[in-house]
């Protein structure tokens, strides 16, 4: 390592989707439904369709489902390390609760994890990304019925036992922390918001952490070289003034995002947490073997990084989040994307210094980016985007975690959000686009599915090829 270069050599740079996010393909391979194909206007606070209606992107997606072998080729042309990638639940078991999984839904993956194999690029699987079985959501209410813990460890095994000596890194929940705010995006909870009950969610979340320890444990015996991860979506927070009240604020926001690490990490729940609930009047059922369970820890903390917020203790000053997932206040010392996400560099390498002093686990950016439009150009009779403003965001972020690296925090690596334009999460767009690579798509369903390389794409590909070194030229 000089000092040029401050990413460690086997630094792990690629990028990052989810399967409801690109695949599309929904009916298709004996997949079932799953939330998202009800989610035609994104996850966050916008109504659910009672079933699969045309308007909704995500069911045809950006066709990976067909053409993940080209794909995953412009990856290795950009050098990727690894991909992160999740498996869709409802491919694997349809409805959720049978008992055998659908081999064909399997077959899939084995293909996915053929070519990444064949250009030497390093699998990083999440187990459950925003794509609960409807089924699960319907008729158990999702998380919040203990049964979920057993669907979940069945289908962790089978992927496990199946790809377990092909894949070493595994997330167990993609942003674990936004159950309590999207609950039927994040936990396949059917009860509307505003009918559910917080010791139903707080349930659902010790569910969910449960489900996570125990795979956990399953994995040192089916699969012992596995690594298993826990995936928060990270977000600091900043006092809005120096007053210690809004201080205070900042540290109870914290603890609220927190906790789940903690858990994860610690084997069980902070002082901070109990607190909460005893004032709150709420009482969880916690088994005896749920204690023991959540001993089972992780190997590694993973997390996504868009942007930063600031908090008061005057609720006059509090604000409507706005798109993202936790709310918060924006900060006025920043600049927001088209879409209001502050964007704030120096807050990841806060985040990575604030979970390194508090874990002391690897840590692995596996989420961050811009959500911007782009045009496509023609360059020497060419097609492609000239996005300058998304390798000036990179770049910037990027030099913030080789700060972390230089304070001493173990990373372990980075895959960029959306490597590959696809249907954003919150809104279910697609012209709020994150990718070194432009898909032909627009937010009405036109366009040929065409596959285009950024400016980006090269300006990556020279990052990772100098192992970060082009980042300070
Ligand atoms: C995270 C999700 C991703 C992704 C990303 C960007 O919350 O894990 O699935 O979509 O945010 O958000 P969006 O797609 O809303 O721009």
């Amino acid at each position: 390592m000089t000092e040029t270069t401050m990413f460690p050599e086997g630094f792990l740079w690629g990028g990052a989707t989810a399967a409801n996010q690109v695949e599309g393909g929904y009916a298709e391979g004996g997949k079932g439904l799953s939330v998202q194909d009800v989610l035609p206007h994104g996850g966050i606070g916008s109504p659910r369709s009672r079933r699969p209606t045309p308007e909704n992107l995500k069911l045809e997606a950006v066709d990976f489902y067909h053409r993940y072998a080209e794909d995953i080729a412009l990856f290795a042309r950009m050098g990727f390390k690894t991909y992160r990638f999740s498996i869709a639940w409802s491919r694997i078991f349809p409805r959720g609760d049978e008992a055998e999984p659908n081999e064909e839904g399997l077959a899939f993956y084995d293909r996915v994890l053929d070519e990444l194999e064949r250009h030497g690029i390093e699998p990083l699987v999440t187990i459950s990304h925003y794509e609960t079985p409807l089924h699960l959501a319907e008729a158990y209410d999702g998380w919040t019925s203990r049964e979920l813990i057993g669907f979940y460890e069945r289908y962790a095994r089978v992927l496990l036992e199946r790809y377990g000596s092909r894949v070493t890194y595994w997330l167990t929940f993609n942003e674990i922390n936004s159950l309590l705010h999207a609950p039927f995006m994040s936990g396949g909870i059917d009860t509307p918001r505003e009918e559910l009950s917080e010791q139903a969610l707080y349930q659902a979340m010790h569910h969910e952490l449960v489900a996570s320890a125990r795979v956990t444990r399953m994995a040192r015996e089916v699969a012992p070289a596995a690594r298993i991860g826990c995936m928060v979506l990270s977000m600091p927070v900043y006092p809005l003034t120096p007053d210690p009240a809004d201080a205070l604020s900042v540290m109870q926001a914290d603890h609220r995002n927190l906790v789940y690490g903690d858990v994860h990490v610690r084997g069980r729940y902070p002082g901070y947490f109990l607190r909460t609930l005893r004032e709150e009047g709420i009482e969880l059922e916690i088994t005896e073997q749920d204690r023991e369970d959540l001993t089972h820890t992780v190997d590694f903390v993973s997390f996504s990084y868009y942007m930063s917020v600031c908090e008061s203790a005057d609720p006059e000053r509090r604000e409507p989040g706005r798109g993202n997932i936790l709310g918060g206040i924006p900060n006025p010392a920043l600049e927001a994307s088209e879409w209001g996400w502050q964007i704030d560099p120096v807050g990841l390498r806060l985040v990575l210094n604030q979970f390194w002093d508090r874990w002391q686990k690897p840590l692995f950016i596996v989420e961050n980016g811009l959500g911007a439009k782009d045009e496509l150009v023609e360059v020497d009779g060419v097609r492609t985007v000239l996005d300058d403003y998304r390798i000036s965001y990179l770049r910037d972020h990027l030099l913030q975690v080789g700060e972390a690296i230089r304070d001493g925090v173990e990373v372990l690596g980075y895959t960029a959000w959306g490597c590959i334009d696809l249907v954003s999460a919150s809104t279910a767009q697609l012209s709020k686009r994150y990718g070194f690579i432009y898909v032909d798509r627009d937010d009405d369903g036109g366009g040929t599915l065409e596959r285009y390389p950024k400016k980006s794409f090269d300006w990556y590909a020279e990052v990772i090829r100098t192992n970060g070194a082009s980042l300070t030229e």
